[in-house]
């Protein structure tokens, strides 16, 4: 199985958003989110006229978070939804298609829900705490999610599950084993003292199983 690691950029004191997505690609991630919370749509649109070339010299997918409206006009592949965001089901339907959609669950109902709305893929967590993401979800850990995958084989429910949320290298193996689709990480890349060679590492982990 292919496995999918996606990278959610991210500001730090050192690196602005667009220094996230390049350190990313540069250690070989073939999947970028750009995620911008706090930006106003201007902002958003400013920066992905570097990251969307940069996604495309890479071979990478290149996702937008929340903004449906966007998706076209800065050419992404396709949109990540929280619970607070568009239904995927209405963005499906102003997408069509050829556009990836995916979503976000902390329980499996979330799940089933974003799967028959018609999500390419799920977005589960977090995993455990961090400082990324503000208004976290309830952590699941390896038994949340064991939890989930156990529901979703019961009601034959098979779109990659993504766990997200203070994962770092030692901690995507052991989420594999149970079954994860895939891994979205941020932080554990950033605050690396060599982000690219830690992004490199990560790919190299994966590629392997
Ligand atoms: N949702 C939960 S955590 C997160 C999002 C979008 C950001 C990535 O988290 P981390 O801990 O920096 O890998
Ligand atoms: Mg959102």
């Amino acid at each position: 199985m292919m496995i999918n690691i996606q990278f959610i950029t991210h500001e730090t004191a050192k690196y602005s958003y667009i220094d996230s997505a390049r350190i990313a690609l540069e250690g070989g991630c073939k999947w970028i989110q750009l995620r911008m919370k706090d930006a106003s749509k201007e902002e958003i649109i400013a920066v992905a006229k570097f990251v969307e070339p940069m996604c495309r010299k890479h071979q990478a997918t290149f996702i937008i978070d929340d903004h449906v409206e966007l998706v076209k006009q800065i050419h992404a592949d396709g949109v990540h939804l929280g619970q607070l965001d568009m239904p995927v089901d209405k963005a499906r339907c102003i997408l069509g298609d050829d556009y990836i959609i995916g979503g976000t669950a902390n329980v499996f109902e979330e799940v089933e829900l974003h799967w028959k709305r018609g999500c390419n893929y799920v977005g589960s967590g977090p995993y455990r705490f961090t400082t990324t993401k503000k208004k976290l979800a309830p952590i699941l850990g390896v038994s949340g999610y064991k939890h989930i995958i156990a529901c979703m084989e019961e009601r034959n429910i098979n779109i990659p599950l993504i766990a997200i949320g203070g994962i770092r290298k030692e901690d995507i193996l052991p989420l594999l084993q149970l079954g994860i689709g895939g891994i979205a990480l941020s932080s554990t890349v950033l605050q690396a003292e060599n982000p690219v060679g830690e992004m490199k590492q990560i790919m190299k982990l994966v590629l392997s199983k």
